[in-house]
C-alpha cells in the first residue's frame, strides 16, 4: 500500500496541477513586483510586468535569481513581507562569502511542515512512529525543518540534533526509534559507533530514514541500509528555497518527487542558462509559488540533475528529479576532466572492502592538477603488508581511471584517521586555491 498524506494533491492530474500552479505563480510575481525593489527593478529592466505572465510558459521570460542576489541584499532585502510577519529566520553559513539569510511567515512554516510530513508519510511514518531528528538544530534548516514535519504528521519527535553519537544510539535503542533523519555521512558515523558500543542493528527498531543535505551514492545507501537495518530514502532541499523536503524519494526510489504545488522546477543549461530538452541534465532552477517571506523567482540552485514528468508507480504525479550529483561549485576539474566527489564515492564503494570514509585532496604540482584519494585500510589488509597495500591502492586507482577517466593516486591511511562527520561531510581539500 502506498501511503499518502494528501492523496488529492499528491496524485492530481498534470493538467490540474498546472491549473493550480498558474494563479499561484501570477500571485507570487505580483507580490515580489509590488514588495521587493530588487525584483521590480529587474523586471522593469527587461520590460516585463506581472500582467505579462499569462501562462506557465511565460515563466522562462522572468529573470533568474542567484545566490549572490541574496548576498547583495543581505540580510532582509529580498523579503516580501514586513518583518512583523516573519516568525523565523534561518541562514546558511556557506564556505565562501556572506551567509544567506531567509525568513518564514507562519504560513511558510506550515507549508514547509506539510511538505516534510508528506515526505515522512512516503517512507511509511505515521502517528505511531518515533522519529529521531539528528540533523543539526539552529540556523541550519535540517533540524527544525524535519522537526516541524514530524509534529505535523503527529508522530513522536526526538529532537536529538547532531553529535553526541553514543547518546544518539542509546536513544535509538531505548526509545524504540522507528525513523531517523540525518546526513548520510552522519548515518555512517552512527553505524560505526554502534559497532564500537557492541550495539547491533537487531537491537534497533528502525524501519526507514531520510538522508540528505549532501550528495551520496547508491553504494553509500547500501552500506547505510545494511548497517542500520532500514530503508534509506533521499531527501533534498536548500535553505534559499525552504530547507529539507523540497523533494523526496517514494518507495520506488526512482527519483525524488518535487512538491510541485509549491515549487516549479526547470532545468537550464549551466553555460547558456537556456532550458534544456526534456530529460537532459542541467542546473535545477526553482520558482516558489506559495512562499510569502522570501519568494524566489527562478532560483538557480547550481545542483545538477534531470527531471522526469512520467507518472510514477507510486501514483504520484509530481515531477521527479534525479539524485543530485552535486553543485556545479563542487565539481572538480582535474586536468580537463569534470568529476563530482559523489561519482568518486560511487566508484570507491564499488570496490569491495572500501569503507565510505574518504577524502579527496587536490593540488597543483608543476602547473598540473593532481588528485589523491585517501581511504582507510580495509580490515583484511595488515598495515605491515606493504605489497598488499600497494596492490590494493593500484586496484582502486585503476578502477577510478577506467570508470571516470581520472588519474588519482590512492593513499591508504590508518583506520579512523579520516575525520567523521556530524553534519555535511567535508570530502574535498583543494589546495589549488591557496596560490
Ligand atoms: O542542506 C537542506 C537540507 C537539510 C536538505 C536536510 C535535506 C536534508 P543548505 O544547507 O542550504 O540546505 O544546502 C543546500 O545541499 O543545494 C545541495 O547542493 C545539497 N543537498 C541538499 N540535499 C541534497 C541531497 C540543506 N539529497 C545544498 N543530495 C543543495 C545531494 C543535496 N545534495
Amino acid at each position: 500500500m502506498e501511503l499518502y498524506r494528501n492523496k488529492e494533491i499528491e496524485t492530481m492530474g498534470r493538467e490540474q496541477l498546472r491549473e493550480l500552479q498558474l494563479p499561484r505563480l501570477q500571485n507570487t510575481v505580483k507580490r515580489v513586483y509590488d514588495n521587493v525593489p530588487f525584483y521590480r527593478e529587474k523586471m522593469q529592466k527587461i520590460g516585463i510586468t506581472p500582467a505579462d505572465v499569462k501562462s506557465l510558459d511565460d515563466l522562462t521570460r522572468l529573470p533568474i535569481t542567484v545566490k549572490q542576489d541574496l548576498r547583495d541584499n543581505y540580510p532582509f532585502g529580498l523579503f516580501a513581507v514586513p518583518m512583523e510577519d516573519i516568525v523565523r529566520i534561518h541562514a546558511s553559513s556557506g564556505t565562501t562569502g556572506k551567509q544567506t539569510v531567509v525568513g518564514y511567515t507562519k504560513n511558510d512554516i506550515d507549508m514547509w511542515a506539510d511538505c516534510m510530513a508528506r515526505c515522512l508519510a512516503m517512507e511509511g511514518a505515521d502517528t505511531s512512529s518515533r522519529v529521531q531528528v539528528a540533523y543539526g538544530y539552529g540556523l541550519f534548516t535540517g533540524g527544525l525543518g524535519a522537526h516541524y514535519g514530524v509534529e505535523k504528521l503527529g508522530a513522536t519527535v526526538i529532537p536529538a540534533s547532531s553529535g553526541n553519537t553514543q547518546r544518539q544510539i542509546t536513544m535509538l535503542v531505548d526509545f524504540g526509534v522507528t525513523h531517523i533523519c540525518c546526513t548520510p555521512s552522519y548515518a555512517m558515523n552512527i553505524a560505526e559507533v554502534m559497532q564500537e558500543m557492541g550495539v547491533s542493528k537487531d537491537d534497533l527498531k528502525l524501519k526507514a530514514g531520510c538522508f540528505g543535505a549532501e550528495p551520496w551514492s547508491d553504494g553509500m545507501r547500501a552500506e547505510i541500509e545494511n548497517r542500520l537495518g532500514l530503508r534509506a530514502h533521499d531527501i533534498y532541499g536548500l535553505s534559499e528555497i525552504m530547507g529539507p523536503a523540497v523533494s523526496h524519494e517514494c518507495r520506488y526510489r526512482n527519483g525524488l518527487h518535487i512538491w510541485e504545488d509549491n515549487f516549479i522546477p526547470e532545468i537550464t543549461d549551466p553555460d547558456t542558462g537556456l532550458p534544456v530538452k526534456e530529460g537532459e541534465a542541467g542546473d535545477l532552477v526553482i520558482t516558489t509559488v506559495t512562499k510569502e517571506g522570501i519568494p524566489l523567482i527562478r532560483y538557480k540552485t547550481r545542483d545538477i540533475c534531470t527531471l522526469s514528468y512520467d507518472k510514477c508507480e507510486c501514483g504520484r504525479t509530481h515531477a521527479r528529479m534525479s539524485k543530485p550529483a552535486g553543485r556545479t561549485d563542487d565539481m572538480l576539474i582535474i586536468r580537463g576532466v569534470n568529476v563530482f566527489p559523489s561519482q568518486i564515492e560511487a566508484v570507491l564503494l564499488s570496490v569491495g572492502e572500501v569503507q565510505p570514509h574518504y577524502q579527496i585532496i587536490v593540488d597543483r604540482v608543476r602547473n598540473s592538477d593532481t588528485m589523491t584519494v585517501e581511504i582507510e585500510i580495509p580490515e583484511s589488509i595488515f598495515t605491515d603488508n606493504v605489497k598488499g597495500i600497494e596492490s590494493f591502492e593500484g586496484k582502486v586507482s585503476s578502477q577510478l581511471n577506467s570508470v571516470l577517466g581520472i588519474n588519482a593516486k590512492i593513499r591508504l591511511v590508518e583506520p579512523k584517521s579520516i575525520a567523521r562527520s556530524e553534519g555535511k561531510a567535508k570530502r574535498v581539500i583543494d589546495n589549488r586555491s591557496r596560490g
